[in-house]
């Protein structure tokens, strides 16, 4: 059997179907408006999210940071919880490209602290930076923020006219989880950056979605860090087949997720961070007799299995199911835990590593993803 690769859902590849609609994808030049596949992934994006517009970008770090230059000036503030994307994984563009100060508040799973968001909200005082954002991500490290939540923020929010920008790198996850349409998640907040690279299976691509003249300033934003292309409807028409035939089957992601983790919770030294897996991803704790997470991690690669294991040393790896996953290769993987598993310990002390409980979840190969503060 091929090599189980558990680490992202970015791993996926296009189908045949998918490689043979992009082949055939009508082109232009998309810095004039040209490309019509650009155009009809946009509208389409636009239209699914319920929001008056949309952009192609060329990734999901692009679209964050775009949406902190459209929203924010240098020297303004955007609240956001302390496990998000935008503060942990994105080499700080936040600060450095966008010159927006992050100031985060407590999180549970995907939940922010909706009272820590009302004392973080600055007075109008010549002291203070200016509170331009609040930001959610939906879902956030599998978790995903019930819907009474982000309506709470959204509301909290337009008391204080403040805009709220939507991480929605898997929104189409959190809605499959919800059991409503992304744009009823939409509804809440007034911009989403969501990516068609992920669970979705397009090769290349985010979408930025938000008002008309919100949109009309990422157009600047998009220029300005270099991301605006040519005739880029070929890889775009990979996110159009995957918002046509994509979305539905993210539910048998979540179904692999919950079927790896109850088969994993059953292991000696394995403890699953959730009694309820709600999207295709996961976090595994590790204490004796499992090994570290760095050296599972070798031992499952050894065996074909690969994983993202906590960079920090924390007894903490993180499984992701996606396209490509099938029943077979859930059942395989968790045959080659338990032999991994029996090895035995490599003699660590459980609980080493970060001692903040946010460490980094990767190995070499796996870029980092936050762990949800306050996971069980
Ligand atoms: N996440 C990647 C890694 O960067 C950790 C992954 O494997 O999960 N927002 C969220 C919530 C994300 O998870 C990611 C990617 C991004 C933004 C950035 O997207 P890309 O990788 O397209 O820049």
């Amino acid at each position: 059997m091929r090599t189980i690769d558990l680490r992202s859902d970015t791993v996926t590849l296009p189908s045949a179907e998918m490689r043979q609609f992009m082949e055939q994808a009508a082109l232009g030049d998309d810095v004039y408006g040209e490309d019509p596949t650009i155009n009809a992934l946009q509208a389409r994006a636009a239209d699914m999210l319920g929001k008056e517009a949309a952009l192609y970008v060329p990734s999901g770090t692009m679209g964050n940071v775009v949406a902190h230059l459209s929203w924010c000036r240098a020297g303004d503030e955007a609240i956001c919880g302390q496990a998000a994307h935008t503060l942990n994984a994105e080499a700080a563009n936040a600060a450095r490209v966008a010159g927006v100060q992050l100031r985060t508040v407590p999180q549970q799973g995907a939940s922010l602290d909706v009272e820590a968001i009302r004392r973080s909200i600055r007075p109008d005082d010549p002291h203070y930076p200016k509170t331009a954002l609040i930001w959610v991500e939906q879902p956030c490290n599998g978790w995903v923020m019930p819907l009474e939540e982000l309506r709470a923020i959204s509301q909290l929010a337009r008391e204080h006219d403040i805009r709220v920008h939507m991480d929605g790198a898997r929104i189409f996850n959190a809605a499959t989880a919800l059991g409503v349409p992304a744009a009823e998640i939409a509804a809440h907040v007034d911009s989403v950056m969501f990516c068609v690279s992920k669970g979705l299976a397009a090769p290349v691509g985010s979408l930025l979605v938000g008002p008309r003249e919100f949109i009309a300033r990422a157009m600047r934003g998009r220029k300005m860090v270099g991301g605006a292309m040519r005739q880029a409807g070929v890889i775009a028409a990979g996110g159009l087949y995957a918002l046509d035939h994509m979305v539905e089957r993210l539910a048998e992601d979540h179904d692999h997720a919950r079927r790896l983790a109850a088969g994993l919770r059953k292991l000696p030294g394995l403890a699953v961070d959730r009694d309820d897996v709600q999207t295709n991803i996961f976090f595994l704790h590790l204490s004796p007799p499992a090994p570290s997470a760095k050296v599972l991690a070798a031992r499952l690669r050894e065996r074909g299995v690969l994983c993202g294991a906590a960079k920090d040393g924390s007894p903490i790896i993180r499984l992701v199911t996606h396209y490509g996953i099938e029943r077979e290769h859930v059942d395989r993987a968790l045959e080659i835990f338990a032999e991994a598993l029996a090895e035995g310990t490599d003699g660590h002390r459980p609980g080493t590593g970060s001692d903040a409980g946010t460490p980094e979840v990767t190995d070499e190969e796996v870029p980092s993803t936050p762990q949800p503060v306050g996971a069980a």
